[in-house]
Order: C-alpha cells, then structure tokens, then sequence
C-alpha cells in the first residue's frame, strides 16, 4: 500500500495578516496573527517528518491548477477579481472575513493544484490514496465568491478535472469539518452524479446552511445530506455518523471516486468549534473511509486538508489519518490521549443519536433512488 501526501512550504506564504483570530484588530484589540495562520500545517507537515512516517509515503509534488482548471468551477469574475487583488498586494476573499496578502492567488492555484495531484495520482494508480496537506482551504468557497478562508473551492476543482480529463462520473465528498461544506454543497447541489455528505456543528458556519432538510434540487435532489450536530459530540457521535449515514449513502451512491474535506476542527483542543474528536478519532474515521472505498471504489480516496486551528494538536490528529491511510504505525503517542481519549462525553446521547438516525434515514432512501 502506498500512499501519496502533498505539501509545499509555499502554503505557508499564503499570508492572512494581522488580526485578533477571526477579528480585525484595532482599537482596543490588540493586533495578533489571523486564526487561519500557517502555523497548525506546517507543525503538521513538521510532525509527518519527524515521526519517520514521510518516509513511508510518496511525495507527489504540488503544481499550479491552470487557469481551465479553476474556470471549470468559478465564474471568470470571482478568478480575475482574486488575481488582480493578489498582484495588489491582497485584498478580501468575498465575504470580508478571508484575508490574504500578495501572491496568494498563485498559492491559492497551488492548493486547488495540489489536490488535482493527489488525485491524479491516485487515478493513475500510482498511489493507493492521497492526502494533500493544501492551504488556504477550499470547501466554503462558492463559484462566484470565497468565503471562510476559502479562496478556491479545492476539492470541486479537482472534481471536475477528473471528470474532464479522465472519464470520472460519480464523485462522493465526505466532510468532517466542524463548518458546513456550503461551497461543495452549493457548487454540486443538482448535480446527480457528486453525493456531498457534511458532518458540522449545527448553524455555526455559514451560521444559515447545512440544514438536514438541504437535500440537493432537480437531478440532484437526494446527493445532499447533511448532518449538523449539535455542539459537544466526541469520538461516538462522529465514528456513529461515518458508520450510519457517510457508509450507506456511499454503498447506495457507488461514487467510482471519494475525496475527504479533511477539517480538524472538531477536534477536543480547537478554538473555533465546540466538539471533542480526539486523534484517535480521526484515525478511526479515517480508517472507516479508506475500507468503504475499498469496498466501493478500488480503495480511491483523496484527502483534501480544510480547517484545524489548534497548531499543538491538528499535527496528532494529522499524522492518525496519514497512519490510517498508509497502514504504517510510527508509534507516535497523543500526548493529550491520556487527557481526552476515555472521557464519558464520547458516548453517543440521544440528542446527538437523533439528528444521526435523521440523515440515516436520508443515507438509506438514496438507496431506493
Ligand atoms: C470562518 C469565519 C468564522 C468561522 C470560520 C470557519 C473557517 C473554517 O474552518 N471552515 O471550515
Ligand atoms: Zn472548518
């Protein structure tokens, strides 16, 4: 088994500035860095080194998404207004909260190119799976606009490239992004042949979308579902999720491709969202998604990276994935294991078993369709 990973120190350049998280600075608040700051991948890119794991892997090296690449999702518009603000010296993603500096809009190509690679590469059979460690992030961007520190919609790029350029029909995106996937949702939403499953916090962003009764139109109605959960599930609720809705949809759906918007922000250490995935979560989730594709579709599966913004625990969570992915266990220990991995709010509540047991229901009917 091998497996390809993606990472370029240029992610890091891509430069959000100065801001106090996810607030402009000034007055009395005192400048900081933005929250979407380099430091969570490049710690995570640092770990996937320094635990030997990056040896086991195959280095498939990032290239820009062409100009055709990216127009095969966003309106000339929304490309040209980025490029032109990028050679500027920066300027906003769209919704004023995705800051960037000059030169991201190359960087941005780069990301949205990086998971092209990935997946070219796992098309080609010259890798078994992928992860491509990209920044900025793709998932909340739509055609016409970025969003949430999304500039490219990553995953939706590489998308359509496989369904140009190598007969790809059916695509199924799982996110588990604490934040709604509204950028794929909305970009795929009556398209019959991408299934796009979002597991988030219930209304935290886009505090408006990812509602269970967002389900796709015309063709595609029934290729949405959503999960939104409510603030607080832990390891039970995610895994019970993937098992219950992410599998069947998928089983129903027979995508001949999966990619994985690859968010560790529902992670137990992270400043934006309030849910308490641990490493070994992540890993068992991601290990779940690598046998389903096995099961479905040769074993194709690409990991695309969205958000995380703890910088001391995305790189565990990270390096669970990539040893799921690539089988190799490096023996690297959690160090927050022992702090979070036991504790009773992993059990599943009835609450949180609810609103899993109403996308079931969504994951099941797709199989009658
Ligand atoms: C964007 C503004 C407030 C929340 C933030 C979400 C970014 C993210 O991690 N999306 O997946
Ligand atoms: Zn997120």
């Amino acid at each position: 088994m091998t497996t390809g990973y993606v990472w370029h120190e240029r992610y890091a350049w891509h430069d959000t500035g100065t801001a106090a998280g996810t607030r402009p600075a000034g007055g009395f608040v005192q400048p900081h860095h933005h929250l979407e700051s380099p430091e969570s991948k490049t710690r995570m890119a640092g770990l996937v080194e320094v635990s030997g794991l990056l040896d086991h892997l195959t280095r498939i090296p990032a290239r820009p998404a062409t100009e055709e690449d990216v127009l095969r999702v966003h309106t000339p518009e929304h490309v040209a207004r980025i490029r032109e603000a990028s050679a500027s010296g920066g300027g906003d993603g769209g919704d004023g909260g995705t800051p960037f500096g000059a030169g991201s809009y190359e960087i941005a190509l780069l990301a949205a190119g990086g998971t092209i690679a990935a997946t070219e590469a796992v098309l080609a059979g010259r890798c078994d799976n992928a992860y491509a460690l990209v920044r900025p992030p793709g998932h909340h961007a739509r055609r016409e606009m970025g969003m949430g520190f999304c500039l490219f919609a990553n995953i939706a790029i590489a998308i359509e490239w496989a369904r140009a350029t190598h007969g790809v029909r059916r695509v199924a995106v799982i996110d588990y992004d604490v934040h709604h996937g509204n950028g794929t949702q909305s970009i795929f939403y009556d398209d019959p042949d991408v299934l796009a499953v979002s597991l988030h916090q219930d209304q935290l962003f886009p505090a408006d979308s990812g509602d269970l009764s967002e389900r796709g139109a015309g063709a595609g109605l029934g290729t949405t579902i959503n999960v939104p959960l409510p603030a607080g599930c832990g390891n039970g609720a995610y895994e019970e999720t993937i098992a219950r809705v992410a599998a069947p949809a998928v089983r129903a759906f027979r995508p001949e491709l999966i990619m994985v918007a690859s968010g560790f922000d529902a992670s137990a250490n992270d400043p934006l969202g309030r849910m308490m995935v641990t490493a070994s979560g992540y890993g068992r989730m991601a290990g779940t998604l690598v046998e389903l594709a096995e099961e479905v579709c040769d074993g194709r599966i690409v990991f695309s990276h969205e958000g995380g913004y703890s910088p001391v625990y995305v790189p565990f969570c990270g390096l669970a994935v990539l040893e799921a992915l690539s089988g190799v266990d490096t023996g690297v220990l959690d160090p927050y294991a022992a702090a979070w991995d036991d504790k009773p709010q992993h059990a599943v509540t009835p609450w949180q078993a609810e609103v899993i047991e109403a996308a079931h229901e969504l994951a099941v009917r797709l199989q009658l369709t």
